[in-house]
């Protein structure tokens, strides 16, 4: 047994006017929540610092920049890594990074038990559009602002098991979960801000909006037989509702934990990392019943090509 107690930190809204400092302080007492509850590792949404400032229309990048942060840890966030520290736990949680050459991407960070930063991912399927669209109920400007990753989707040992990320619309995407289970992933953790409604469809609502959500992570955890956690940042920012529906999901496929609000809320489990074995060495081993002289296309061609 390899028993990871797993907490997704579940945030509501971030307002455009909340400071760094005041989200940190949420962020804490989340943790301090964990701590109590047992939790080993907790995983924190995407963006988790700010709102989900892509639906804003930025032409000033002085503007865009202060969205942005230039380390990890900083002023604002070491007190985080100080507090999950001082309880001995490891924190995943993502951010809008600057790098030092200037370039912008959407990211997510897991440390170990001692705060120090073992994994960094740049999220790869960016949503949405580059210019104002006049089309949709709100803008999605994650294309704008953010260049996709660049570092894959690699995986790192940390307590004991194989760990991975990805960032909200990766989770919609097989290939993510395929390419860390060929690396032995045994945790995905992945934060998402999904507004509550379709900016391109408004009759799409909130049932089928969770609905895919859970689809999308329990079959990833179920094909590639690894522990799957999804947190939301939910709730209402400035307007524009985000969804919650953050889950817990087994190597099974099986949902063990849900959120009940649309606030800061930890949802927990006691999750066995050697529940992966199983699928692994039968039905998912690779190794013996993948065929990838049939899959050729899946990197070959990007859209889809109807023959004649
Ligand atoms: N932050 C996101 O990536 N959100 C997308 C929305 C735009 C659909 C998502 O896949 O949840």
């Amino acid at each position: 047994m390899r028993e990871i107690v797993i907490g997704g930190a579940q945030m509501g809204p971030i307002q455009k006017a909340d400071s760094r400092a005041a989200v940190v302080g949420r962020m804490i007492a989340l943790l301090d929540q964990a701590k109590d509850a047992g939790c080993d590792l907790v995983v924190f949404p995407e963006l988790a610092l700010t709102t989900f400032f892509p639906r804003w229309y930025m032409a000033d990048q002085a503007e865009v920049d202060r969205w942005f942060e230039t380390q990890m840890p900083n002023a604002d966030t070491q007190p985080l890594f100080d507090r999950a520290r001082a309880h001995d736990i490891a924190i995943s949680f993502g951010f809008a990074e600057k790098t030092p050459e200037g370039r912008y991407f959407n990211t997510s960070i897991l440390t170990d038990r001692t705060g120090n930063i073992v994994g960094k991912y740049r999220k790869v399927h960016l949503p949405g559009h580059s210019e104002f669209d006049t089309e949709r109920a709100f803008q999605h400007l994650e294309k704008r602002y953010f260049e996709p990753g660049d570092l894959g989707f690699p995986v790192w040992h940390n307590m004991d098991a194989v760990m991975g990320m990805c960032i909200c619309n990766d989770r919609r995407w097989p290939e993510v979960y395929r390419v860390m289970g060929l690396q032995g992933v045994e945790l995905i953790m992945l934060g998402y801000n999904t507004p509550s409604v379709n900016s391109q469809m408004g009759s799409e609502g909130l049932e089928q909006r969770l609905y895919h959500s859970d689809l999308s992570m329990t079959s990833g955890a179920y094909q590639n037989s690894a522990w799957v956690v999804g947190v939301a940042k939910a709730g209402d920012e400035d307007g524009h509702p985000l969804m919650g529906g953050s889950i817990i999901v087994d190597p099974n496929g099986f949902v063990v934990a849900r959120a009940q609000t649309e606030g800061d809320e930890l949802i927990t489990h006691a999750c066995d990392m050697d529940l992966c074995n199983f699928g692994k060495t039968t039905i998912f081993d690779f190794a013996r019943h993948r065929r990838v002289e049939h899959y050729t296309r899946i990197t070959s061609q990007t859209g889809v090509e109807v023959p004649d």
